[in-house]
């Protein structure tokens, strides 16, 4: 068996349970045959690929909160600190019901080589809890987030560990986690980052994992031959990345006709007016369907089905393996002919094969959502230096990462004899400058 097979069937055998940790290593290491076959001696040696696959540390804890009832609520809790290899561990907090270890260990996974693309000194991590945001009083996010910071500050630091948002993170519960990092600590330092403007957050972080995502498909399409304005888009979920991704999508001349929620989805022929989506989403905190009490002439469908709506682009902005083969099938057969993913692995391995196969245009997820964990280290950069740039100069700087990383992962798929392959691209480019930098480190 190739050292590659053996550490994948090592992977599956000593993490029990956690399919979509299996599903994100299996992705990377077919990519990576390429490059370690040809090293493979060296690499065992090392046991390379052992450390690659297991956390340097995963920190489980207990999250108890009262709620507005009185009674006793208790979370689950984790941070995952998976490779310090290239900087101090760097990677969101999710929130919600689903979030177990598995889920947690294939984005913190993911994180790694993502974090490596940017070309910024961060490695990478992930953390969160099952506690479900959903239908909760201000006060009860107020008391979960100030529970879990309470156990997670003696773990994380401006140079240690930098939590950021993820799904059902965002400014609220940011700014709530901060303040009881600082009351418990007394250091006001950049230990996390998508904060407020008015205390060391960084202007176009709310903006720039969406914003990032279009600005990489651009840069895909451009070097295809293909261009950006005029097309049809249908975008998945209606949170951060899926608002923000409409919204460049829309100034680059694009037409973006769907948006979801875990309910169902809506179509608006027209085009959708993202001032209501703003409103119902990040002031209401209502759900998609509400759209057509302002759009009457937009049609909700409740449920799955948004990939059979007829596009040119379909940008996954949900969550993971939201995207199968029959959805795959179904968006080539409408004549989609790219795909780039906001989310954190939307395509399930059958559906990206079936886009790769038929010479679709595919930027993963590791790749086309690095725009916003980049944004984090430019916020890590303001605050180490206590100044803040221009929305100008933080937005000029996305769009050049991101043109970088579409060229990281284009070369690396020409060097390999893959050209076009950006999955493969992304990933062995991704893994390179981790790679290196852990020989130079020793057997650490
Ligand atoms: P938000 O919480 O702002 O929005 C998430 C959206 O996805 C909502 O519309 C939500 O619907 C939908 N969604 C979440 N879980 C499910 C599910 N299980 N089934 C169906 N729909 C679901 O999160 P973000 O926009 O921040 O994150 C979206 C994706 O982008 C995630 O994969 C995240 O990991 C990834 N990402 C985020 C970055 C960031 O900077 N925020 C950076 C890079 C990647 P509902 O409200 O009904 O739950
Ligand atoms: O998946 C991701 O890259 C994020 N949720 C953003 C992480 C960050 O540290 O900004």
């Amino acid at each position: 068996m190739s050292y590659v097979d053996e550490i994948y069937a090592k992977v599956v055998e000593q993490n029990p349970g956690e399919a979509e940790f299996h599903q994100a290593v299996k992705e990377v290491l077919d990519s990576l045959k390429l490059v370690i076959d040809a090293n493979e001696d060296k690499y065992r040696k090392m046991a390379l690929l052992e450390r690659l696959v297991e956390p340097e540390r995963i920190i489980s804890f207990r999250v108890p909160w009262v709620d507005d009832n009185g009674q006793v609520q208790v979370n689950k809790g984790y941070r995952v600190q998976f490779n310090s290899a290239i900087g101090p561990y760097k990677g969101g907090l999710r929130l919600h019901p689903s979030v177990n270890q598995g889920i947690l260990k294939f984005l913190g996974f993911e994180q790694v080589f993502k974090n490596s693309l940017t070309g910024l000194p961060i490695g990478g991590g992930k953390g969160g809890s099952n506690f479900d945001p959903k239908g909760k009083s201000d006060r009860e996010v107020m008391a979960f987030c100030q529970s879990f910071m309470t156990e997670l500050s003696k773990y994380i630091g401006a140079d240690q560990d930098v939590p950021a948002g993820d799904i059902g993170v965002g400014a609220r519960e940011i700014g709530f986690l901060y303040g009881q990092y600082k009351r418990l600590t007394g250091l006001y330092e950049g230990v996390l980052t998508g904060k407020g403007l008015n205390y060391g957050g960084s202007l176009v972080r709310t903006q720039a994992t969406g914003y990032g995502l279009v600005y990489i498909l651009d840069e895909m399409l451009k070097n295809n031959g293909k261009e950006l304005a005029g097309k049809t888009v249908v975008v998945s979920g209606s949170g951060n990345v899926a608002i923000y991704a409409t919204e460049k999508a829309q100034q680059l001349g694009a037409k973006v006709v769907a948006l979801s929620d875990s309910n169902g989805y809506i179509y608006d022929a027209d085009g959708i007016k993202l001032d209501v989506v703003k409103e119902i989403k990040e002031v209401r905190r209502g759900r998609i369907k509400e759209y057509t009490a302002s759009v009457p002439s937009a049609v909700y469908t409740e449920g799955k089905g948004i990939w059979t709506i007829k596009c040119d682009i379909a940008l996954p902005c949900a969550t993971q393996n939201e995207l199968n083969l029959d959805d795959a099938k179904a968006l080539k057969a409408n004549g989609c002919f790219a795909v780039a993913e906001g989310a954190n692995m939307p395509s399930t391995r059958e559906a990206t094969d079936f886009f790769l196969e038929n010479n679709m245009l595919f930027m993963p997820g590791k790749a086309a959502n690095a725009g916003g964990v980049a944004t984090s280290a430019l916020e890590m950069s303001q605050n180490s230096q206590r100044l803040s740039w221009s929305f100008d100069e933080v937005d000029a700087k996305l769009k050049d990462i991101m043109v970088n990383i579409f060229a990281k992962a284009n070369d690396a798929a020409k060097r390999y004899g893959v050209a076009g392959n950006y999955v493969a691209g992304a990933n062995i480019a991704g893994f390179e400058k981790v790679v290196d930098a852990m020989m130079a480190q020793g057997i650490v």
